[in-house]
């Protein structure tokens, strides 16, 4: 069947994507943890905080002087990943913000230079390889902190009445260098990496970008050279779409696309990030966490559009996860323990669910994921051959498969039971 089309959003528009041949393990994996963390942590309101506010950097590097992360220990963040069901781990090397996470030879806005006086990405990097996690960097494009980033409708300056003169001194092509040259660190001296999301290109010609402030896009970012040295330096990684030119993968956020993402006719692997509670970075008093009973849904939905959920942890100032995220965490891995066979290397199914209902398939297997048991019987599809065998997911208990008239097919359990999880279906492999 072919894949049903998707209309990308306006601020997607790249046109071409390259697939995955090199790194099989993404669209296997379906299921990996976004990490953000920075300086944004002790004002613990959003990763944005120096935009929403308009902290200039030197009202904000007050926060550089108090950046003690005591209780950091990645291999705690790696055997959380691992315990929710997560195959891989993306964290922010460096946000908006322009804080790093490691021993930057280009700079002292680096975590070596605070109190915390550690590499954080070599402790990272090196605790998810013992977990055997894939490795996984996000780095900002936007720097708010450099002196050569030149003041644009997102900077914290924007409103400053002094930003014409202040972007006079300012010059690109000197930011372009070290955006580069910081890349260039990150895939040089740590080994394989696995993973990279380039955050973010503004260049869509959106309101937010007229003007005198300009827009960034490919040429700001010196996108082509950029992505041809991530490439020589890492053949196999795996990079996402946001330099506004062709990516691996598409990176729908906070949201889940209707269905299987198609690019001029061709279908790209895609990942949507999503958050615990609508904040990237840890954001204390925000309470508002989604449910794992919608967190699963997600990750199932997405699965069944043929693409990855990346699911986002702010850690705290201490450098841990906060108790309502651990909680989050755990409930997701104890819905994969059961269930991780209808996510892993699944995608989508060429049939229409049922109503309240998704299918994934890997091979010969049709899962059934209800989101809500219908009272009478669920209707299957008109498959190629028949479904020769069905259970219950969770806990291996034969169901009922009927043949309704019409060679039709229905499964159900009995009257009014109101079963945990998915139903397997055990298929013929021919696909119509
Ligand atoms: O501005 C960032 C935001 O802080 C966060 O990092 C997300 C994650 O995908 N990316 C940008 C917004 O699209």
């Amino acid at each position: 069947a072919s894949p049903r089309s998707f209309t990308f959003t306006p601020s997607t528009t790249r046109k071409e994507f390259r697939m995955i041949p090199h790194a099989p393990w993404f669209t296997e994996s379906r299921f990996g943890m976004f990490v953000h963390w920075g300086l944004y942590a002790l004002p613990a309101r959003h990763e944005w905080v120096m935009n929403r506010e308009r902290i200039s950097a030197p009202e904000y590097e007050k926060y550089f002087e108090y950046f003690d992360p005591d209780l950091y220990d990645p291999r705690e963040w790696a055997r959380a990943a691992k315990g929710a069901g997560m195959k891989y781990v993306v964290l922010t090397t460096k946000h908006h913000e322009g804080f790093c996470l490691w021993d930057s030879a280009l700079t002292d806005y680096k975590s070596t230079k605070t109190p915390c006086g550690q590499d954080l990405v070599a402790a990272y990097v090196e605790a998810l390889r013992e977990e055997g996690l894939k490795v996984g960097f996000y780095h900002s494009l936007i720097d708010w902190h450099h002196p050569d980033f030149t003041i644009d409708g997102f900077h914290p300056e924007r409103d400053n009445p002094e930003a014409q003169r202040l972007n006079e001194g300012r010059d690109m092509a000197r930011y372009r260098e070290y955006l580069h040259g910081q890349v260039r660190e990150l895939l040089t001296n740590y080994g394989t990496i696995d993973y990279l999301f380039f955050d973010f290109s503004y260049a869509d010609g959106s309101e937010n970008h007229k003007g005198i402030w300009g827009a960034k896009g490919r040429e700001a970012w010196g996108s082509e050279e950029l992505l041809a040295m991530v490439r020589e330096l890492q053949p196999g990684i795996a990079v996402n779409d946001r330099l506004d030119i062709p990516g691996d993968f598409a990176t729908p956020e906070q949201y889940q696309p209707s269905g299987p993402m198609v690019v001029d006719g061709v279908e790209v692997p895609w990942e949507a990030c999503q958050t615990l509670n609508g904040s990237w970075g840890y954001d204390r008093d925000n309470l508002d966490y989604k449910s794992v009973d919608l967190l699963v849904r997600m990750l199932v939905d997405g699965v069944a559009k043929g693409g990855n959920l990346l699911l986002n942890v702010g850690p705290t100032g201490r450098g841990n996860f906060d108790p309502r995220a651990v909680e989050s965490l755990r409930g997701i891995g104890d819905w994969m323990k059961l269930h991780s066979r209808s996510i892993y290397g699944a995608g989508e199914a060429p049939w229409t669910p049922p109503a309240d209902a998704r299918y994934t398939r890997r091979g010969d297997r049709l899962y059934l994921h209800l989101f809500a048991w219908p009272f009478e019987y669920v209707h299957l599809p008109e498959l190629a051959g028949k479904v020769e065998y069905a259970q219950l997911l969770n806990d291996a208990s034969e169901v009922a498969v009927l043949e309704l008239t019409g060679n039709r097919q229905a499964v159900t359990t009995a009257q009014g039971a109101q079963p945990e999880g998915t139903l397997t279906l055990k298929l013929p492999v021919q696909r119509p």
